[in-house]
């Protein structure tokens, strides 16, 4: 199971006088000035602009391959934006970059969930979705990793999370399926052991988010195994 976080927005600090509110309306220039990217492609909410946001994004993310086309359930996790009066922002694009999980990180090319894209950048993987009228996007991200040697990988929280192009956090990207190949089967848990056995940190065998490598993680391995909803990997991936 993954632990989600809060991100709240400070609250606004009252005028004290004019000299205050030329720098603050020097200032709403700026943010406006700014902001106006992201405002193009995420509808402003009842209570104004989306940021800064009063979001929820998970403390990790895994990502799981396919049974008869099928995205892993396993691997749901979604993304609540809200705006600075705790209103859904709906109708935004909510990203996930991989760029920093490279090399051993890997998207596929195919993502079969329904509303989740992907687009794949020389020096980044970004995959994308949509928040509904609740201001929730709901992800499926089919990928693996490619472990060529016990402890060397990506670290801890290499994902990114931007909503509309403002940046929200950083996530762990496990991955269940370790040498994208066969989906989930024995060749995984003995990579996961090899990780597992060894001092050097890797995200990909940490499925609970808790910066460790431990039996807990195992036991996510086997329950999503035993499953059966990541028998295949992709067919292609973007790197
Ligand atoms: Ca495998
Ligand atoms: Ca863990």
């Amino acid at each position: 199971m993954t632990t989600s976080r809060s991100i709240r927005a400070r609250p606004a600090r009252l005028f004290s006088g004019p000299s205050s509110i030329s720098a603050a309306c020097a200032s709403l220039v700026c943010l406006c000035f700014f902001a106006a990217p992201a405002r193009a492609q995420c509808p402003p909410g009842p209570g104004g602009d989306p940021g800064p946001p009063n979001s929820t994004i998970p403390c990790g993310i895994v990502l799981v391959g396919t049974t008869a086309g099928v995205a892993d359930p396993r691997g749901e996790f979604y993304v609540v934006h809200r705006d600075l009066a705790n209103n859904p922002v709906v109708g935004c694009e909510i990203e996930v970059h991989f760029g920093t999980c490279a090399p051993d990180i890997r998207i596929a090319e195919n993502q079969t969930f329904p509303g989740v894209t992907v687009e794949c950048l020389t020096n980044d993987t970004i995959v994308r979705a949509t928040t509904d009228v609740n201001g929730i996007a709901h992800f499926r991200i089919i990928g693996g990793a490619q472990a060529s040697a016990p402890g060397v990988g990506a670290g801890y929280e290499c994902g990114q999370i931007y909503a509309g192009g403002v940046f929200l956090g950083r996530v762990n990207v496990g991955a269940f399926d370790l040498n994208v190949a066969g989906g989930i089967n024995p060749v995984d848990i003995s990579l996961w052991l090899a990780d597992a056995f060894q001092p050097n940190f890797v995200g990909r065998s940490d499925y609970n988010c808790t910066q460790t490598i431990n039996p807990a993680d195992l036991a996510m391995l086997f329950g999503a195994s035993f499953a059966g909803g990541s028998t295949q990997s992709a067919t292609s991936y973007c790197h």
